[in-house]
């Protein structure tokens, strides 16, 4: 299901979400007669979203779980100018796969749940129905060497949108130590004019497969968080960060990464695809890169041997 923000069905859930209205007062503020709000709100009603009507107006049931047009007004409210259409699947793929079929900029895809979610280098992400599932279509003015640093900026985004959430870097959000969240970003399109996609799994509730159980969980074994609450979170935080390294401020973010990012201090093995480095994790450079025995490393496996001290 796409939405899209100029559609009438998503202007009459915005409207209802901020206070009940009567269709004359909805119709008013839209420029649309009462019949077309009537079967906007009925259209609404047909993806299971709960609106009540009385003699004066309608209402819309609060709802603490997302639906199709929740994720859209937090998509479009939390990122602004940076997405203007939100396709929902209830079962896709892989979201990013859907974001990159699409082939252009300023679209968020959800999914409920992912039959191929997608790790990095070809592994599997579970994606079970009760995570957050979704991939984010970049500014195409982006430069593809600021990959790194999107990813990273999407780190912070959801560690600082949960308690006691830390970052590994490059791409793993963990609570003690149990990873929930993991993040891909992927380059697509013409290789002259590369297209950054920005997909990111988040285990909110979802069970975990017996078999990662000591290296996965959910953030619902440690906190009563809804998808809701994460879901705006991490869009309210990646809003002002995605904000700052569009103009040029990568200052700020490494300051807030440097901050949650567990890797620091370590003594880590990271594996390229050229190498495989062991040295003292010191740093994330003012390029985005890990720096490890004073070399700059953007990409690749890490592991945490031990603390350096
Ligand atoms: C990642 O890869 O961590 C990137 C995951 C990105 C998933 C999102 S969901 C939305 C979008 N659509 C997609 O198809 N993908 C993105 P990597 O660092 O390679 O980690 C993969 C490894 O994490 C697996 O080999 C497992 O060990 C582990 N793993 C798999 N599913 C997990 C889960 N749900 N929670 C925690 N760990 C998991």
């Amino acid at each position: 299901m796409r939405i899209k923000k100029q559609n009438t069905d998503y202007q009459v859930y915005r409207l209802l979400s901020e206070k009940q209205m009567s269709g004359e007062e909805i119709g008013k503020r839209l420029g649309i007669t009462r019949s077309a709000v009537w079967k906007a709100v009925n259209k609404l009603r047909s993806y299971g979203i709960k609106v009540e009507s009385t003699a004066r107006s309608y209402i819309l049931v609060d709802e603490s779980e997302l639906n199709p047009f929740e994720v859209a007004d937090i998509a479009f409210k939390r990122l602004d100018d940076h997405i203007d259409e939100v396709i929902y699947y209830e079962t896709t793929d892989s979201t990013n796969e859907r974001a990159k079929e699409c082939g252009k900029s300023k679209v968020l895809v959800f999914a409920e749940l992912q039959t191929a979610g997608k790790g990095r280098l070809g592994r599997k992400w579970e994606s079970q129905k009760g995570g957050l599932y979704f991939t984010l279509s970049l500014d195409p003015t982006l430069e593809y060497s600021e990959l790194p640093k999107i990813t990273l900026a999407a780190g912070v985004s959801v560690a600082e949108a949960i308690p006691e959430a830390k970052i590994k870097w490059p791409n793993d959000v963990l609570i003690r130590g149990k990873k929930v969240c993991g993040i891909l970003s992927e380059l697509y399109g013409e290789m002259e004019n590369p297209m950054i996609v920005l997909g990111i799994g988040i285990n909110v509730s979802n069970p975990i497969p017996d078999e990662l159980k000591d290296v996965a969980a959910s953030i619902g074994e440690f906190f009563d968080l809804s998808r809701k609450e994460v879901f705006d979170s991490v869009l309210t935080n990646f809003g002002k960060y995605y904000q700052k390294l569009l103009e040029g401020k990568w200052g700020v973010l490494r300051k807030k990464l440097l901050k949650k990012c567990e890797t620091i201090g370590k003594v880590v093995k990271v594996t390229t695809p050229a190498e495989e480095i062991t040295g003292v994790a010191e740093d994330i450079s003012e390029n985005g890169a890990l720096i490890v025995n004073g070399r700059e490393v953007y990409a690749g496996d890490c592991i945490h041997l031990r603390d350096s001290k």
